[in-house]
């Protein structure tokens, strides 16, 4: 009788721990199952240098979302400090591939776009907002133009103002201070920065349309820098900041628009996708720095990405 007794319940022990051990497996495999998030992806291919799309496509599909690449032009370097780069246009594919795309049928969760070369690509890019933006999808634009108090080279003020015509469309921007005082029109502050300077800024630019401003660049003191959030519908303000390391290093715009995409389509609020893209990009600076590495060949992304998906709680 006791016998029989204690067999039951080793057997009862055995279930208990099959089905526990089985609920996070079964929850798993769930998430692995369910349709993917789709991003847009509009920015040029830069062969060398880790920006634009070598860095979006990455850094958003390693955190679980599908990314569809429109690229605007090939490029065998990105811009910044190297000379004698070619730059292989694609304008005239980009309504072709708008059009197949839409013929598809298929949907967007994001829009994420970079770097344009031309007022073509900024209405081009206009009409792709048009054909897929829905109710419930997000147009992410990073005005990529500006750095430093200075306009890339390539690119002229008017440019800048059809970049800040391109911004009133968007859902959420991503600006550094350069390319911020670009487009709210007025002049470049090489900071430090007060807290009501930011402010100020955040909400000029929301004025322009977009709900949601990350702001990049941002610092009160020499020891930090890192961004400002605001989403005009709350109200609310945040920052985050990581440890300052001295340089410039290319691509650093790239990598924190694509983690902070990943980060919001991973359904983090806002505030919380900034921190996390702040970490992932110091954190990344911080091992090209020790390396030693040219900061025109970008930075270690690649081997921060475990960091990055651990913050994510995906692993
Ligand atoms: O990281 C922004 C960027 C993207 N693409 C090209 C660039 C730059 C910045 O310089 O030159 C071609």
């Amino acid at each position: 009788m006791i016998k029989s007794r204690r067999l039951f319940l080793y057997f009862l022990y055995v279930i208990l721990n099959f089905i526990v051990h089985l609920q996070p497996i079964k929850i798993r495999l769930l998430n692995m199952t369910k349709q993917l998030k789709r991003v847009a992806a509009i920015h040029d291919i830069s062969g060398f240098g880790k920006c634009s799309l070598t860095v979006a496509l990455p850094i958003i599909s390693a955190a679980g979302i599908e990314v569809s690449v429109l690229p605007t032009a090939v490029l065998s370097t990105h811009t910044g400090g190297f000379t004698g780069f070619t730059y292989r246009d694609l304008t005239e594919d980009m309504q072709p591939i708008t059009d197949h795309w839409k013929s598809l049928d298929i949907s967007f969760d994001a829009i994420y776009t970079g770097f344009l070369g031309s007022f073509e690509q900024l209405d081009l890019v206009t009409k792709f907002f048009e054909t897929f933006k829905t109710k419930d999808n997000i147009i992410l634009v990073d005005p990529v133009m500006a750095d430093n108090g200075e306009l890339y080279k390539i690119f002229s003020p008017e440019f800048a103002l059809g970049m800040r015509k391109l911004c009133e469309k968007a859902d959420i921007i991503v600006p550094n201070l350069t390319e911020a005082a670009l487009m709210i029109g007025e002049q470049y502050n090489p900071g430090p920065y007060s807290q009501s300077y930011i402010e100020n800024v955040l909400k000029k630019l929301s004025a322009l349309g977009p709900r949601k401003i990350v702001l990049t660049g941002v610092f009160f003191d020499d020891e930090e820098l890192g961004a400002a959030t605001y989403d005009a519908v709350t109200g609310e303000i945040a920052y985050s900041f990581g440890k300052r390391i001295p340089g410039y290093y290319h691509g650093t715009g790239d990598v924190f628009g694509s983690a902070l995409l990943a980060a919001i389509l991973n359904d983090f609020p806002l505030n919380e996708s900034a921190a996390i893209a702040v970490r992932f990009t110091a954190s990344a600076i911080l091992k090209t720095a020790q390396a030693g590495t040219d900061i025109r060949f970008g930075v270690n992304f690649e081997q921060t990405i475990p960091e990055f998906l651990r913050d994510l709680r995906l692993i």
